[in-house]
């Protein structure tokens, strides 16, 4: 009985351990190993569909998956394309995608990220209502190696990171954003390049996750999201589940 009670009381230690308020809850993660195909379909963790915007006078394949990675192609045409996931509605979240710019543009800003908060479907990232972190490699400030990280909220620029050295073409990078109430945190490649609280209660709403470019041709890959709501619910209902067995260690 003894041994039972320790093994118990281990597994509890244990659950408790990993049930901390922090935790965030994954709800859709991608990591587009699939078919090439002209269409995004859906995730396979969460089973989100995503619905593409691209640009009217595109190609089929503007927005495609290939080679295991989806390829949002919006240089060749001019113009924003996106990607968000259908019936996924969040305000505390945290995001993250792996994206590879693509060839160098020559005379226009080239933009490519993640966009939470949105209010639906639709949004590129030069008329984003909601929240984009935009890599963009501005030819129009200055040269390549200017490349920035931008964080922007209903079509305005709130503040940014250079990038030394600027993005390489054909090279993966990390993109991460931890948005909690006001505060936005952005990561790339694991390190933090952007804390900002946002003074604007307003841009504090749930909305849509996606990815997207603008004038730019990027490849993105292993998408995830998690939701950062406080799961007190779910600890409190493991200490309900647990407490007979404490109780009865305890009578022996
Ligand atoms: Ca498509
Ligand atoms: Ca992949």
């Amino acid at each position: 009985m003894k041994k039972v009670c320790t093994i118990a009381c281990g597994a509890l230690a244990t659950t408790l351990i990993f049930v901390s308020p922090t935790k965030a809850t994954l709800l859709a993660s991608d990591d587009f190993n699939r078919a090439d195909s002209n269409t995004l379909g859906s995730t396979p963790v969460g089973g989100y569909t995503w619905v593409e915007t691209e640009h009217p006078t595109q190609a089929p394949g503007e927005i495609q998956i290939t080679g295991n990675r989806v390829f949002l192609g919006g240089r060749s045409h001019g113009d924003d394309i996106a990607a968000e996931l259908a019936g996924l509605s969040l305000q505390d979240l945290d995001v993250s995608v792996t994206f590879s710019p693509g060839a160098t543009p020559s005379s226009t800003n080239y933009l490519g990220g993640l966009q939470y908060r949105l209010p639906s479907t639709g949004s590129g990232l030069f008329n984003v209502a909601g929240f984009s972190v935009t890599v963009v490699e501005d030819t129009w400030g200055g040269p390549l190696t200017a490349g920035k990280v931008e964080l922007g909220g209903f079509g305005s620029y709130l503040t940014g990171y250079t990038n030394p050295g600027g993005f390489v073409a054909g090279t993966d990078y990390t993109l991460r954003v931890v948005a909690n109430g006001s505060n936005h945190k952005v990561y790339l490649n694991g390190t933090e390049v952007i804390n900002y609280n946002d003074p604007n209660p307003a841009h504090s709403v749930s909305g849509l996750v996606g990815i997207a470019t603008g004038y730019g041709d990027y490849s993105f890959d292993n998408f995830s999201v998690s939701d950062l709501t406080v799961p007190e619910p779910a600890s409190l209902g493991i200490l309900a589940m647990l407490a007979p067995v404490l109780a009865w260690g305890r009578r022996k």
